[in-house]
């Protein structure tokens, strides 16, 4: 079947992460995807789309297009996905009605949400939502919420993700990146994934501290940025905040999706953010911190309670994670040894669960029958 997936970039990498990783989970599964990228920043700046990194070899079955779609000459696929809420436009809606007046019954619309381990997820997933008003008026649009829990529409996984995982080779992969172990026997490596939060000062002092030593391998972005600003004021204020040369810092390039995930499989602690990279960090398996994407009404506190609620978070895992959020200071010391056990436990139970791309096309196959 064809799908047509719309993805519209608000800002850093999630957006476009989530559709390209859902795209290729459909194409693997034999459908065929456009997938049709908004991203007002490329075109302001004439900067290339995040695709080129992150997805530099492309996917047989996946045909991305940039843009927005013209009507009349888009005549929509057996499918259509917005993302997150994004209202693909009047010209898609038009063409969805077109189509399902000529067909006599219309193309599954599904409005693929925010993932969430709230309540709410669960009472809101698979419920239709008929449209009132304009040229869609009288067709119906569905919501897909992504979750933890069987009652949700599960995560996105790679029906490949156990045996690359056993074939992955640590070693080689960090000397492929030029990383070094600086004490290889005692030396914990730490990725760091962020946005800009007010505990990384505090971080840096705790591993430069050790008594471990600490290797952080910071990605490429904003984090890059914060870190680098951080370190350019500890070293005015305090030149010997790192004397005993502790922590050491490697500064990553963008990565492809690809080596993102061996990223986390290679570390022993993952600092992650948003929303793809902490199902990632799931999926990897190692006990990691999460820094929420921040909401300015502060909805964001009650979404990251309720994640450290589903997966069973010791008290100091859920003290980390209320200071690195910038909700409970001071951050307390990192206990990645503490940490493993409620992470390797919840993949178990996520592994036990249909993934996200098998769930949609069977809930596809219910609308279909539902409406025929
Ligand atoms: O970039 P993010 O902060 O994205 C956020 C969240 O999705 C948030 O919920 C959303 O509302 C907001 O965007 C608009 O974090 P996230 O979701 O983890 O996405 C990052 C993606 O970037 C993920 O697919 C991994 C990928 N990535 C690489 O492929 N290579 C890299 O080197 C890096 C740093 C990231």
């Amino acid at each position: 079947m064809l799908w047509d997936i719309f993805c519209k970039v608000i800002d850093n990498h999630g957006d476009i992460g989530v559709c390209w990783r859902l795209s290729v989970q459909l194409a693997r599964r034999g459908e065929q995807v456009r997938l049709w990228v908004d991203d007002p920043a490329s075109a302001a700046s004439g900067a290339v789309c995040a695709l080129t990194w992150m997805a530099p070899g492309g996917q047989p079955g996946v045909e991305v297009r940039s843009g927005s779609v013209a009507a009349p000459a888009f005549v929509p696929g057996d499918l259509v996905i917005e993302t997150f809420g994004c209202e693909p436009g009047e010209a898609v809606v038009a063409a969805i009605a077109a189509r399902s007046r000529a067909q006599g019954r219309q193309p599954a619309w599904i409005n693929l949400e925010h993932l969430s381990a709230e309540p709410f997820v669960e009472r809101s997933h698979g419920l239709p939502s008929p449209v009132p008003s304009g040229s869609g008026v009288g067709l119906v649009k569905y919501f897909f919420y992504p979750g933890f829990t069987p009652g949700t529409g599960g995560l996105l996984r790679e029906q490949d993700l156990a045996q690359r995982q056993a074939a992955f080779d640590r070693p080689a992969w960090l000397s492929g990146l030029g990383i070094a172990p600086t004490h290889p026997a005692t030396a914990r490596l730490v990725s760091l994934f962020c946005y800009e939060p007010a505990a990384l000062n505090d971080l840096l002092d705790q591993f430069a501290q050790g008594p471990q030593p600490t290797q952080l391998l910071v990605t490429a972005g904003r984090a890059n940025a914060a870190v680098k600003a951080e370190i350019k004021s500890k070293n005015s204020l305090q030149p010997l905040w790192n004397g005993h040369g502790l922590l050491s810092i490697s500064y990553l390039p963008l990565l492809s999706q690809h080596d993102f995930d061996h990223l986390l499989w290679a570390c022993d602690l993952n600092f992650v953010r948003g929303e793809d990279s902490l199902v990632r960090a799931l999926w990897a398996g190692r006990p990691f911190v999460w820094q929420i994407y921040p909401q300015h009404d502060d909805a964001h506190h009650a979404k990251l309670r309720a994640l450290l609620d589903w997966l069973q978070a010791p008290p100091s895992l859920r003290q980390f994670h209320e200071a690195w959020n910038g909700i409970a200071p001071p951050l307390p010391a990192v206990e990645p040894g503490a940490w493993g056990g409620c992470v390797a436990a919840a993949r178990e139970r996520l592994l036990a669960q249909d993934d996200l791309a098998a769930q949609l096309q069977r809930f596809v196959k219910h609308i279909a029958r539902e409406t025929s």
